[in-house]
């Protein structure tokens, strides 16, 4: 995918943030109304309360000590207050260390699946061995849905009976894995709801086993976040890092939301690293994240 479709995907995500804000940035004096507006539009955008304040405060305070008295200089300044606050809030950037299992995990619907197959097509063509496995053993059609994606993809899939133990099934995985050498082992999960006590505990149990029969392989987990689910993205992370221990975030269908600021409270408050950002449904919408990158598409 090329550079234009990211930035175009997000642009489209922040178009209303960044027309919001060229009406306050206009070429007029800056006044405490200017900074309130900006505050407003930032809580608009789910950036959250607390946040959007320390925001507003930082640009203030850059805005006096670079003495720009005029609104349109506002603007090159609230990029810098946002890369900085991203940056560093920012966990340290991990690259999966290889040969490794990652298991996916997330509400149904946030895009795990389809991300697996993103991640899985982005190693092969570096040459890598990935492995997939459905322990999705809700729904038929979930292991369909990565079967297919394994077809395309031409790599091998492990998968079981509906109903099977999911955990049994990652274990499978993982011993296969392990015999033939793979680099790469990737682990579908079925979709829970945060507030489903026993999945939740199943996606624990499923974890422990893996962490236990991971052999020379490092573990990782991910947690699929929508971009257009607004602030409920962080009680999902709340809820998902109590069952398993999150290594990182993939943002995804920043494509389709209209306020992609959620990032920003995410990265603040759960200092995890943001892995990948989704930019559509297709095999090759998938870019690391970075925040200048991020902040420079979203402010335009
Ligand atoms: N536009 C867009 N759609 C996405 C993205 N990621 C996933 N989807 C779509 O969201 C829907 C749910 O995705 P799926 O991978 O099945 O979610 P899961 O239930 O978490 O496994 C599917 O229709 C995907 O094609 C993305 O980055 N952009
Ligand atoms: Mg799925």
């Amino acid at each position: 995918m090329s550079e234009n479709k990211y930035k175009s995907a997000l642009r489209t995500t922040n178009l209303s943030f960044f027309n919001k804000l060229k009406n306050i940035i206009t070429n007029s004096d800056i006044t405490d109304e200017s900074y309130e507006e900006i505050m407003e539009t930032l809580i608009l955008c789910d950036v959250g309360m607390e946040n959007a304040e320390e925001i507003t405060n930082r640009l203030q305070q850059r805005a006096r000590e670079e003495k720009v008295y005029r609104a349109d200089g506002l603007l090159p300044l609230l990029k810098e207050v946002l890369v900085d606050l991203l940056t560093e809030n920012l966990a340290q950037e991990q690259d999966i260390d290889l040969p490794a299992i990652v298991m996916a995990v997330g509400v149904n619907g946030t895009g795990k699946t389809t991300t697996i197959a993103k991640m899985a097509n982005r190693y092969v063509k570096q040459g890598k061995n990935v492995m997939l496995a459905a322990a999705d053993t809700f729904r038929a059609a979930a292991v369909d849905q990565l079967s297919i994606w394994a077809k395309r993809i031409n790599i091998p899939i492990v998968k079981s009976e509906m109903g099977a133990d999911a955990a049994s099934v990652a274990y499978d995985a993982a011993t296969s894995a392990a015999a033939r050498g793979v680099d790469l082992l990737i682990v579908d999960t079925a979709g829970r709801l945060q507030n489903k006590i026993n999945l939740m505990q199943e996606l624990g149990k499923m974890y422990n086993v893996l962490s236990k029969n991971k052999q020379d392989m490092n573990l990782y987990t991910f947690i699929t976040v929508d971009a257009t689910s607004g602030l409920n993205a962080l009680s999902q992370i709340e809820a998902f890092a109590k069952a398993c221990k999150l290594d990182g975030i993939v943002l995804s269908k920043v494509d389709g939301s209209s306020k992609g600021g959620i990032i920003i409270p995410i990265i603040m408050k759960h200092r995890l690293p943001v892995w990948f950002v989704g930019v559509g449904e297709g095999l090759d919408d998938l870019r690391k994240f970075d925040a200048r990158e991020y902040v420079e598409a979203m402010l335009g």
